[in-house]
């Protein structure tokens, strides 16, 4: 069992020492005095009644008190750690957590998922628990917290780890044939390995002239999708046919670095049809001509597509954390699913509306049994395998590439 340091589980023990220190008591007093008394007023020593009593208020008055009041001590107390159980601390960390047949996955705010739960050192994290499929319990003992994961329900429990460590998490809920291998951990890490972890690989790849944009507030008045706002969008500029007043006079110009350059340092210089000439101007010691330029390129070579994530989509860690691998081995023995193992050269028999046929596993197969897995349904198996919805396009395929090369 792992360290007991952390709030909710010391809630729980000092519930649980109480109740059983008393019961304890209680037993011992009672199994001593039972003994004395069998001893002392036994029958060779009394062979006659010594007293005849028929009824005591104040013995009846004190024993009927006194356990009620210790009983309700025991509620008082119990009640006390079952709200810090349910009432989460301020600044809690909250992460996302979905069970399924048989495996968890966890989603962090920064929309990155895991199948491990990644928590640091010293901050409460609550956890919001739903369920795709079945009835699951998500249970990690060491923190002393165990809730019911109900599909269609939202619930949570909080926790909070106070020494890095790895600490096990069950499903305490029987919810089919691999319900025992519904098994991870919590990964404690302290501040700097978490910050580390919660900040991937990915480098800062957004180009500098979109950072400056942000930087200097220009993204406050311009969109960079082509939606209105304060000032025009920034979508697409180059080559841009406008309409433009200058000193009063209409004219008609195509945008170019030089135009663009004097919108940001002279913005009164050319007013764009239709808006006020309300844009600040951005002088020298604000924004110096390297930035400028930089923003100029931006905005000139990007085209301003809205910044999207960078993402490389990689097949073998979308695998890990959908929970393929709780129903599919990668060393070919037989889970609740065929193992992946030489999937990518392998003949299935499967039954395809009810015919029986054999196929060669390709692309498309592999497509088709994560889209719509009970289509074609592999001999020896039941069709239990989930559809997978909420994968886009683009992970479906990172899967199957990856899937083929097994
Ligand atoms: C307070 C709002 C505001 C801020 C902040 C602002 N702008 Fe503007 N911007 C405008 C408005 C309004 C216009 C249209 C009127 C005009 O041309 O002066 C404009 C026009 C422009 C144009 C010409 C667009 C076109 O379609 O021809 C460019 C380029 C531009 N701004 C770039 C920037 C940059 C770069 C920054 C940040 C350094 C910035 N703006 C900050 C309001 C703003
Ligand atoms: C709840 C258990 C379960 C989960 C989770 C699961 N599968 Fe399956 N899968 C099955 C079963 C059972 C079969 C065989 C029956 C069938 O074809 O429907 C199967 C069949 C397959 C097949 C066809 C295999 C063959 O030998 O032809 C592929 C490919 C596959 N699954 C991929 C995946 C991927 C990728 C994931 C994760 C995104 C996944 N599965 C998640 C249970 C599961
Ligand atoms: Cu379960």
């Amino acid at each position: 069992m792992n360290s007991l340091n952390n709030p909710t589980a010391i809630g729980v023990d000092n519930v649980l020492i109480y109740i059983f220190g008393i019961s304890a008591l209680m037993l011992v007093g009672i199994t001593l005095t039972m003994i004395y008394f069998v001893i002392r007023y036994r029958r060779s020593k009394n062979p006659q009644p010594t007293s005849d009593v028929h009824g005591n208020l104040w013995l009846e008055v004190v024993w009927t008190l006194l356990p009620t009041l210790i009983v309700m001590t025991m509620f008082w107390y119990g009640w006390v750690s079952y709200l810090g159980l349910r009432n989460v601390p301020d600044g809690a960390l909250e992460i996302k957590c979905t069970a399924r047949q048989w495996s968890w996955q966890f989603e962090y705010p920064n929309g990155r998922k895991s199948a491990k739960l990644y928590v640091p050192v010293g901050q409460p994290v609550k956890v919001n628990l739903t369920s795709v499929d079945v009835l699951h319990s998500f249970f990690v003992p060491a923190f002393r917290i165990k809730r019911d994961v109900v599909p269609g329900m939202e619930s949570y429990v909080w926790f909070k780890a106070t020494e890095p460590g790895s600490y096990d998490v069950f499903c305490a809920e029987y919810c089919g044939v691999s319900h025992s291998k519904m098994v991870t951990t919590v990964e404690a890490l302290n501040k700097a390995d978490y910050a580390k972890w919660a900040q991937p690989a990915v480098e800062n790849t957004e180009p500098r002239g979109l950072t400056l944009l942000k930087e200097h507030g220009c993204t406050g008045c311009h969109s960079l999708d082509g939606s209105a706002g304060v000032g025009p969008s920034l979508f697409q500029l180059n080559g841009k046919q406008i309409e433009v007043k200058t000193q009063g006079q209409e004219r008609k110009l195509t945008v170019d670095a030089d135009y663009l350059r004097r919108s940001i340092r002279e913005p009164k210089a050319d007013v764009v049809e239709g808006f006020q000439p309300i844009m600040p101007a951005f002088e020298k010691d604000q924004l110096n001509e390297a930035d400028q330029q930089a923003i100029v390129d931006y905005l000139l070579n990007q085209n301003t597509q809205p910044a999207s994530k960078p993402q490389k989509l990689d097949g073998q860690k979308l695998i890990e954390e959908n929970g393929c691998l709780g129903c599919h081995s990668t060393d070919g023995s037989r889970l609740a699913g065929p193992s992946f193992k030489g999937l990518g050269t392998r003949t299935t028999e499967v039954k395809r509306e009810g015919k029986e046929i054999k196929l060669k596993v390709d692309a498309d197969y592999l497509r088709r049994a994560l889209r719509q897995p009970n289509y074609e349904v592999v001999d020896d198996y039941p069709a239990i395998m989930p559809t997978f919805d909420q994968l886009s396009d683009a992970e479906v395929e990172a899967i199957v590439q990856e899937l083929l090369k097994k």
